[in-house]
């Protein structure tokens, strides 16, 4: 297994390398090469708008010159090539001046949630030895400065905060730009641009080590495949740091295309139709339960909705039933996208016909994306038949970083991706997806590993022991269920004390459960060990 120089995460094989660079896919691009592309290009064509609360635009040059000016000053303050950066920012124009930044000089964002909180921001500054950390200053009614005073005390090696907004005790992103003095050596196209965060299975999200080489490639295919150019307004709807809308074709397929990103600083109707009429947007990109709420409200609405031209639903089963509706409803495309953070991503076509877009999850972008369908003891099945998707090809990773233990369980000896989905594959390759093997909470989108909220709910003193499972939801898809075993003696917690523990232990509120119920012992499996599945079941007749 060989190790990009100076990061450690397992990387592609010589021979698989050069295969993908022989094919074209990676043409050794960098994120910072091809703003400076774009920007000389047409620097006059706006790349980014921010409409709230008053409109500002960033143009291709504007947008260049102030990422070279962060660059700069980033650098005086001794942030430098690999060292690790957490950017937690909504969707605000300076993301994007920020990792554009980051990635001239090769240090690597780290991509949190604006959800998070206290426990996923300190892991993610310890485990990545971070550097910096990068914050609004109120967010949703949370003050992320106050957040970021408690992970300094806690995390030593941390050595800024800066803030977008007015910075508290901290440093204010607008003073750090300087002057550009001396240029610092561009990363190369295989090494590390960012690292993206994994839905996880265990206790702590995994991080998923993306090079320039290999994300540039998977924009440059899902733009093709979504007809994104220069004329496209995508609205950025979901948050700027999640794979999807940054790369499926997202921000960044956008801004590779010369086309114009409107940051949307929430997801409701009420907010983004105004923008969909003023803004002329043509494309989005959506979670299931976002799309049922627009479909709905677009009945009523007053909007002008007529710009859109291709709305993406993915991240989560979006049921037969809703897919069919929302294209009469907001009178564009749809287009189903099937991805994940480690690499694959899937998409319907322009062409396909109307049963396979809302039948199906789509097929890969790449001619060069294996898809391998097998058993539980590994075997391949034939097409039609259900088995456990496992994946290897030019843009999903061979390793998450940090990880060997969980990289020796997660990919196969030959590199393929165990992705834990049960998919089967019609005879046009399209995939349609089954189920999920691995454990995992699809909340709408948003992933929970159950064992993440164990381990919390374990630490109450009334808790003698939990397992956290899925409940199917007609709105959601999925909601979660920690059922409690109580501890004989103890002062014994309602539901609501179970919750309120989980929150105030600081982690995202996506993760709290939605239902907390009592019971006197699990379910077994065969050889003793908590059956998920027994309780899912019985949690489906709650
Ligand atoms: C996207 O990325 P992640 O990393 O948050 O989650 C990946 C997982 C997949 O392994 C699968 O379990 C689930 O999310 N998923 C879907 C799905 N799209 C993702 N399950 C059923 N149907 C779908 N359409 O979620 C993501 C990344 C890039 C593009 C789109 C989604």
């Amino acid at each position: 297994m060989t190790i990009t120089p100076g990061v450690d995460a397992p990387t592609w094989p010589e021979e698989f390398a050069e295969r993908y660079r022989a094919a074209g896919h990676w043409r050794g691009e960098t994120f910072g090469g091809m703003l400076r592309d774009r920007a000389a290009a047409h620097p006059d064509r706006v790349a980014v708008v921010d409409p709230a609360p008053e409109r500002r635009t960033w143009t291709y040059r504007q947008l260049d010159e102030r990422a070279d000016r962060l660059a700069a000053g980033f650098t005086a303050r001794g942030i430098g090539r690999g060292d690790r950066v957490v950017v937690q920012l909504p969707n605000v124009g300076e993301f994007a001046e920020v990792v554009f930044a980051l990635f001239r000089i090769g240090a690597l964002p780290v991509y949190a949630l604006p959800a998070h909180r206290d426990t996923e921001i300190a892991h993610f500054c310890s485990f990545t030895d971070a550097v910096a950390y990068v914050i609004p200053d109120v967010h949703a009614g949370f003050d992320h400065r106050d957040l970021a005073s408690r992970i300094r005390r806690r995390t030593p090696g941390l050595r800024h905060v800066f803030v977008a907004g007015e910075p508290g005790e901290h440093t204010a992103l607008s003073d750090v730009p300087c002057e550009p003095a001396e240029v610092p050596t561009p990363p190369r196209p295989h090494e590390l641009a960012f690292l993206q965060l994994s839905g996880g299975t265990t206790g702590v999200s995994k991080l998923i080590p993306r090079t320039h080489d290999d994300y540039l490639y998977s924009l440059r295919g899902s733009n093709e495949i979504c007809g994104v150019d220069a004329g496209t307004r995508f609205l950025v709807v979901l948050p700027a740091a999640h794979n999807f809308p940054m790369s499926s074709p997202g921000w960044l397929g956008v801004l590779y295309a010369g086309g114009t990103a409107v940051l949307c600083p929430k997801p409701d109707p009420a907010t983004a139709f105004p923008l969909v009429e003023s803004e002329r947007i043509t494309m989005t990109g959506l979670v299931p339960p976002l799309a049922l709420v627009w479909t709905d409200a677009a009945g009523q609405s007053e909007h002008d909705l007529s710009s859109l031209e291709l709305v993406l639903v993915g991240g989560a089963k979006y049921s037969e039933q809703a897919a069919r509706r929302l294209e009469p409803a907001l009178g564009c495309r749809l287009m189903q996208v099937f991805g994940m953070a480690e690499g694959l991503v899937n998409y319907t076509r322009l062409d396909d016909d109307f049963e396979t877009v809302v039948g199906t999850q789509g097929r890969p972008i790449s001619p060069d994306d294996e898809i391998r369908i097998v058993d539980d003891a590994g075997y391949d099945v034939p097409d039609g038949e259900f088995g456990h998707l496992l994946t290897r090809g030019p843009y999903t990773i061979r390793g998450y970083w940090r990880a060997p233990e969980h990289n020796a369980r997660t990919f196969t000896a030959d590199g393929f991706y165990r992705t834990g989905d049960i998919v089967r594959r019609l005879p046009s390759g399209h995939l349609v997806v089954e189920g999920r093997a691995k454990d995992q909470i699809n909340r709408g989108g948003e992933k929970i590993a159950p064992e993440e909220i164990e381990n919390i709910i374990l630490a109450h003193p009334g808790v003698h022991d939990v397992a956290v499972v899925a409940v199917p939801d007609a709105y959601l898809g999925e909601r979660t269920l920690a059922y409690v075993i109580l501890r004989d003696g103890a002062a014994t917690p309602g539901p609501v004390a179970v919750k309120r523990f989980v929150r105030e232990r600081g982690v995202a509120a996506y993760k709290v459960p939605d239902l907390v119920e009592f019971v006197d012992a699990f379910p077994q499996t065969g050889v003793g060990k908590v059956s998920k599945k027994q309780l899912r079941t019985t949690a489906e007749q709650l």
